[in-house]
C-alpha cells in the first residue's frame, strides 16, 4: 500500500508530495520548500515513516529547497537530476533511473524544457506522474529563464509525459488557482497550451507570449537550490525554541514532555485552563500551577509574565494545546503545551497537589 500526502506552501504556492511504503515505512518527499521543513519533519514522524530521500523535479526559482535541513534533521539523501547542475546532491539521476522506497519505486523521466534538469517521477504502476513545472495543470512552466526553451518543452510532455495511460494522475509542483491534480488523459484534450489539438509553433507562439514577472525570490532561490538548499551559515532550523526541548506537531503546535516540566517548574509558569471543579477534583494538578479556564484566558493574558515561559495544561492536553494558539496570538512566544495533559502526567506518577491515588 501507499501512504500518499499532497502538501502545500501557500507563499510561492508550491506542492510538497510525501510517498511512503506502507509496509516498511520507507519514505521520500518530492519538492520539499525550506520554510515548510518543520511541518515535513513532524508529519513523517508523526506517520512512522523514515525518510530515505527527499527528492527534486528540477532547481527552483521560486523557492529554497528543505533538502539540506531535512538532510539536517532526518538523515535522509538528496537526489535530482545529473543535469541539474546542482551541487551537495547524494545522488545524481539520470534518464530512467529508478529511485526505490520499500517495495515500491519512483522513474525519473527527462522532461527539460522548463529547466534543462527537468525530472517527471512516475510511479511504478503508473498510476501517478509527478511533473514538477513540465505540466501544471491547465498550464506549463515558464520558458523564459533557467535554458528555458518552449520547443525542448513540447518534446518533452508529448513523448514523456502524454505517452502515460489516460487515467494516470498529474500531480504538478504549482497550481496559482489552489487545484490539486489532474490526469493525463485531460491534459491530452484541454490543455490550452499542450493539447493534442495545438502545434508546436502555436506553442512557441503561445511561450513567447506569457508576459510574466520574474519570481520574487528568484535572486536568491536559484542559488541556494544549486546547493541543495544549503544555507550560507549552516544552521539547522536557527529559529527553534531553545528555552526547552520542544517538538512541533503537525498540528501546528509546541508540545513539552511531563518529564522535563516536572524537572524545570519553577522556571516556568504553569497554567491550567481546565475548570475550577476539574483543578480540584480527582487528577489534582501541578504543584504551583496558576488556574486560567480557557474561556477567560483572552481576557486575563496580561496576567502573566511575558518574559517566562508558559506551559499550559488541561485534562488530555487539547485544550491546552488551543491554549497555546491564544497565547501566541496575545503576543507571548515562549509557550508551549503539556503533551498528554494530567492523564499522562499522572500515568508517569508524576507529584500533584490535590487529588485522589
Ligand atoms: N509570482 C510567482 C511567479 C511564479 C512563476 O513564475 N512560476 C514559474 C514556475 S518556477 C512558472 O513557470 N509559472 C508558469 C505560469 O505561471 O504559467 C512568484 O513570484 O513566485
Ligand atoms: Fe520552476
Amino acid at each position: 500500500m501507499l501512504q500518499f500526502r499532497q502538501l502545500f506552501d501557500p507563499q510561492s504556492s508550491t506542492y510538497t508530495y510525501l510517498l511512503g511504503d506502507a509496509g516498511s515505512r520507507q519514505a521520500l518527499l518530492i519538492d520539499t520548500v525550506f520554510e515548510q521543513a518543520r511541518r515535513d519533519v513532524a508529519l513523517v514522524e508523526e506517520l512512522g515513516l523514515k525518510l530515505l530521500w527527499t527528492l527534486e523535479t528540477h532547481v527552483h526559482a521560486d523557492h529554497v529547497t528543505g533538502a539540506w535541513l531535512l538532510k539536517e534533521r532526518l538523515g535522509s539523501r538528496i537526489a535530482l537530476a545529473a543535469a541539474s547542475g546542482a551541487e551537495g546532491a547524494d545522488r545524481y539521476l539520470k534518464p530512467g533511473e529508478r529511485l526505490e522506497f520499500g517495495k515500491r519505486h519512483l522513474e525519473g523521466r527527462a522532461t527539460p524544457g522548463h529547466t534543462n534538469g527537468c525530472l517527471t517521477f512516475v510511479l511504478d504502476d503508473r498510476s501517478m506522474a509527478f511533473t514538477g513545472d513540465a505540466v501544471l495543470i491547465r498550464g506549463c512552466g515558464r520558458t523564459d529563464f533557467q535554458q528555458g526553451s518552449a520547443s525542448t518543452l513540447f518534446r518533452s510532455v508529448r513523448e514523456q509525459v502524454f505517452s502515460l495511460p489516460d487515467d494516470c494522475l498529474i500531480y504538478p509542483a504549482h497550481d496559482y488557482r489552489g487545484l490539486t491534480a489532474s490526469s493525463v488523459g485531460e491534459e491530452k484534450l484541454y490543455n490550452p497550451r499542450l493539447a493534442e489539438s495545438v502545434g508546436e509553433q502555436d506553442f512557441i507562439g503561445y511561450m513567447e507570449n506569457l508576459g510574466l514577472a520574474h519570481p520574487k525570490q528568484m535572486a536568491a532561490a536559484v542559488p541556494a537550490n544549486l546547493k541543495c538548499g544549503k544555507p550560507a551559515v549552516e544552521r539547522a532550523f536557527s529559529d527553534e525554541p531553545a528555552w526547552a526541548p520542544l517538538t512541533y506537531t503537525f498540528a501546528g503546535i509546541w508540545e513539552l514532555q511531563p518529564d522535563w516540566l516536572e524537572e524545570h517548574r519553577r522556571e516556568v509558569q504553569v497554567v491550567d485552563v481546565r475548570e475550577p471543579e476539574e483543578y480540584i477534583g480527582p487528577l489534582g494538578h501541578i504543584e504551583g500551577a496558576r488556574l486560567v479556564p480557557l474561556g477567560t484566558l483572552a481576557a486575563r493574558a496580561k496576567e502573566l509574565d511575558a518574559a517566562q515561559p508558559i506551559v499550559t495544561v488541561c485534562r488530555s492536553g487539547a485544550r491546552s494545546a488551543q491554549a497555546t494558539v491564544l497565547l501566541r496570538k496575545a503576543g507571548f512566544d515562549k509557550v508551549a503545551n503539556l503533551s498528554g495533559g494530567m492523564l499522562r502526567w499522572r500515568t508517569q506518577r508524576l507529584p500533584v497537589d490535590g487529588g485522589t491515588e
